[in-house]
């Protein structure tokens, strides 16, 4: 009989190479929780310094919720699985790092340069390395816009592929929320608001939509993310968490700010990848950097959540094999 080819798609690490810090393999190793956390947030989400101290402190969140943090990058041809204290503040420190999503991640790795992961290739990562909690404050969805433009985040469409648990503060205040939601529930994506009923915008509480279920108990959380996996579904769930009141920004004073910095990215011919960090400056900049202290927050707040939230579903594992 003719021999077949071995299959390389179930041993991806053998090609593609993952670097994991010591805390991260020794997590793994003894089945304790890990959260995986993105690196564009650190290089285009907030400037230096800042962006710095808010993924140092997003790493303490994950440990004060009770997991590890994973903070992943590209660098050298290999995925880092744990960046260390003198990786966050290079990658935090160097200009023009590139923003690195799911379709640039094979370019970028044979290159062997440095990148910034989003969430959509971070889940890639994360689910190569075999971690099933991500968290971060402000997902990627359905542009404004997007029945002329077609800008949907690569996020969205990451979340029908990847078989990770997504922990954030809804999608960006500057989407199309009404729109993501149809996204999501179109693509059978299930979205579990965690002891709110509103499905939040980033830095704002409520993106003025109900979310299509709740939960309370951490528990039923990790239950439920099971459930989804059970039944076959290779994809991503989604659990929403709120920014704390004290932090919020209030929907109302942002929104005419918000469809200014569009108007202005359409005027200054800004398209494809660069949309989402040209509006957020802009709304930055107009609001006199409240909008980018609160942002530090939500992010620390849903890392600290994604951290309990990992916990509860790594004793929901550990229970099962025990049994
Ligand atoms: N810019 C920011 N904050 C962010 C992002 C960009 O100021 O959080 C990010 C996240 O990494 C998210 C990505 O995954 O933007 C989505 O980009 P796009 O809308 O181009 O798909
Ligand atoms: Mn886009």
């Amino acid at each position: 009989m003719k021999e077949t080819a071995v299959s390389t798609a179930s041993v991806p690490h053998e090609n593609i190479p993952l670097v994991f810090s010591a805390e991260v393999a020794d997590a793994m190793n003894e089945g304790r929780p890990v959260v995986a956390l993105e690196s564009n947030v650190i290089t285009h989400g907030l400037a230096y310094p800042d962006n710095a101290a808010t993924a140092r402190k997003v790493e303490e969140a994950v440990r004060a919720g009770g997991a590890v943090p994973a903070t992943i990058a590209v660098e050298g041809g290999k995925i880092v699985v744990g960046m260390t204290e003198a990786d966050i503040e290079r990658f935090a420190s160097k200009p023009g790092i590139p923003k690195v999503s799911s379709r640039d991640m094979p370019v970028v790795l044979a290159q062997g340069g440095m990148g910034a992961l989003t969430v959509a290739s971070s889940l890639v990562a994360a689910e190569l390395a075999g971690i099933p909690f991500f968290a971060s404050a402000g997902i990627g969805g359905v542009h404004r816009g997007a029945d002329k433009s077609m800008d949907v985040s690569s996020d969205l469409i990451q979340f029908t592929r990847s078989k990770v648990a997504v922990v954030c503060a809804g999608a960006k205040k500057i989407l199309d929320l009404g729109l993501t939601l149809e996204y999501l529930e179109t693509h059978c994506v299930p979205v579990v608001s965690y002891r709110s009923d509103d499905f939040p915008a980033f830095y704002c509480r409520s993106s003025g939509f109900r979310s299509p279920s709740r939960i309370d108990e951490d528990e039923v959380v990790a239950r439920a993310v099971e459930n989804h996996w059970a039944l076959g579904n290779h994809s991503s769930f989604l659990i929403t968490t709120p920014i704390a009141p004290e932090d919020a920004i209030d929907g109302a004073e942002v929104d005419a700010v918000i469809t200014e910095a569009i108007a202005a990215a359409d005027r200054d011919g800004v398209r494809g990848q660069a949309v989402t960090k040209y509006v957020m400056r802009a709304v930055d900049a107009a609001t006199e950097g409240r909008t980018a202290r609160a942002n530090a927050a939500v992010l620390i707040n849903t890392a600290e959540v994604g951290g309990r939230l990992a916990a509860a579903h790594a004793r929901l594992l550990d229970g099962s094999r025990s049994v």
